[in-house]
């Protein structure tokens, strides 16, 4: 039985009122309308949706939650629909509605003195980032999906990405939330204040929850000082070890100037070096590794490019690195992000893959790398390891290509094989089996292993305090009762 089994289908009555509410642009309910909505980004999951809400407005949202919590009708909250665990995509009973807050798309007001920008819900985390560069100040939050994901999302499942290693996650850059309910009802907290001790943090509650307890609806952000200098470069290293070795030269100098330091395995760059059209690898010869680190300073006159050139002369020295491109140019530094940020869509290209979005503590990424290569070559023999992430924060995809020439079903039909050798590991490691990308619908069977006892307990507790009916996303984080 599916989650969303419990829950009421949606009945005519409660279409139509909900049309009347919302207008001819806030409700789709043709199949080939709704369908775009029903699939996942990795297309893992298909589901059915009676119908999409589009509403204009937090107003409007609490009016339609409100008549679908009194129907007990199961609501999926969906941003940019780019979730790696199937965690905006409806089950397949058809009884969810999924809700989508793209119209709600304002950027209200960004505060120069305050450092703060209180934005709508449905802006792609891309257009946050355009509106703080333009008002002189920086979102400190990139993910390889910013161009699609929307606010919304990104709080709602805490998202990380490259700039955690100085930033820290979404989390940490929220002052305030507003929420609409699972019953309608509007919980209020946009402030904009760094103290505010008045009991609970609600507003952390809902950050992370991945759509479960309610719908983020607008935010305050905290934003910094825009960069004065930038310097990026691509780096050859043989392993994860000596991309760590890079990584404390760089912290030894002064850790507040790394904005970004990323892994990339030989395999994972072939891959976007070959199947991404505009991917060329600007080193004279192909390595085991690579780092793209960045460096940002908000100092005037701050002589960044000393800096890098300083440690990356004393790495080829001490033979930690052997090759390396500086950017010259914005230009240039975006092709290096390029060939970080394709990875995704690369392995996609290359077949069906198996991710493992786990983190370690950072000292114990290369054994996570060598103990999980060998472990999964040992289950699918021609298996392809292409692990790449944020090393800096110890995150690290530890993402599986298919054999060459394997059937992806077959492959796929062994993801949860795959996924607990991997965790197996991880867990030795003391690590976590979800870092970045959530629970969604990919890993509920998980959580009893990894958080039962008195802390899934607990969630569960807030759940239904929450959501008593368990009509917010019901197919995501939760394993069935039982
Ligand atoms: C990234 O870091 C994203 O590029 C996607 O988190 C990771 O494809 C993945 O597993
Ligand atoms: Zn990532």
């Amino acid at each position: 039985m599916t989650a969303s089994q419990s829950s009421a289908p949606p009945t005519a009555d409660l279409l139509a009122r909900l049309a009347a509410l919302l207008g001819p642009s806030g409700i789709l309910t043709d199949s080939s309308d709704v369908a775009p909505y029903c699939t996942d980004w990795r297309a893992l999951y298909h589901g059915r949706a009676a119908a999409v809400l589009r509403p204009a407005g937090t107003a409007e949202l609490a009016q339609a939650v409100a008549l679908c919590a009194e129907a007990g009708v199961a609501m999926v909250p969906q941003g940019g629909n780019t979730s790696m665990v199937g965690g905006a995509t409806p089950d397949e009973s058809g009884r969810d509605i999924v809700v989508c807050l793209s119209r709600m798309n304002r950027v209200r007001r960004i505060d120069p003195l305050d450092h703060t920008m209180e934005i709508e819900a449905g802006v792609t985390l891309k257009a946050a980032q355009d509106a703080a560069r333009d008002a002189g100040l920086m979102l400190p939050l990139s993910i390889s999906s910013e161009g699609s994901a929307q606010i919304g999302g990104v709080l709602a499942t805490n998202a990380g990405g490259n700039n955690t290693v100085r930033y820290g996650n979404a989390r940490e850059l929220v002052l305030g939330l507003e929420v609409v309910l699972p019953d309608g009802s509007v919980f209020n907290g946009l402030r904009r204040l760094r103290k505010d001790n008045t009991g609970y943090a609600l507003r952390q509650l809902f950050v992370g929850s991945e759509g479960t307890l309610g719908f983020i609806t607008s935010a305050i952000l905290q934003l910094q000082p825009q960069p004065r200098a930038v310097e990026a470069a691509l780096c050859a290293v043989a392993d994860a070890s000596a991309a760590l070795a890079l990584f404390a030269a760089f912290r030894d100098q002064d850790p507040a100037l790394i904005q970004a330091f990323e892994y990339m395995s030989g395999a994972g760059m072939d891959l976007v070096t070959r199947l991404v059209p505009g991917a060329s690898l600007p080193l004279a010869e192909a390595a085991p590794a690579y780092v793209l680190v960045e460096l940002a300073t908000p100092r005037r006159n701050a002589d960044l490019r000393a800096v890098l050139e300083d440690v990356l002369a004393g790495m080829f020295e001490a033979g930690t690195v052997s090759d390396a491109v500086i950017a010259e140019s914005e230009g240039q530094r975006l092709a290096l992000w390029k060939l970080r940020e394709e990875h995704a869509e690369a392995q996609r290209r290359a077949g069906a893959s198996v991710k493992n979005d786990v983190s370690v503590p950072v000292s114990r990424v290369p054994e996570l790398i060598d103990r999980a290569s060998t472990a999964c070559a040992a289950l699918i023999p021609g298996i392809r390891p292409a692990p790449f992430g944020h090393i800096g924060d110890g995150n690290i995809h530890f993402n599986l290509v298919q054999p060459e020439g394997m059937d992806p079903a077959e492959f796929l039909a062994q993801d949860h094989r795959i996924m607990d050798t991997v965790a197996a590991i991880v867990r030795e490691l003391d690590g976590s089996f979800s870092a970045e990308h959530g629970v969604g619908r990919l890993k509920p069977y998980m959580m009893p292993g990894w958080r039962g006892g008195a802390e899934l307990a607990t969630m569960r507790r807030i759940k239904n305090a929450i959501d008593p009916r368990g009509l917010m996303n019901p197919a995501t984080l939760f394993p069935p009762a039982g």
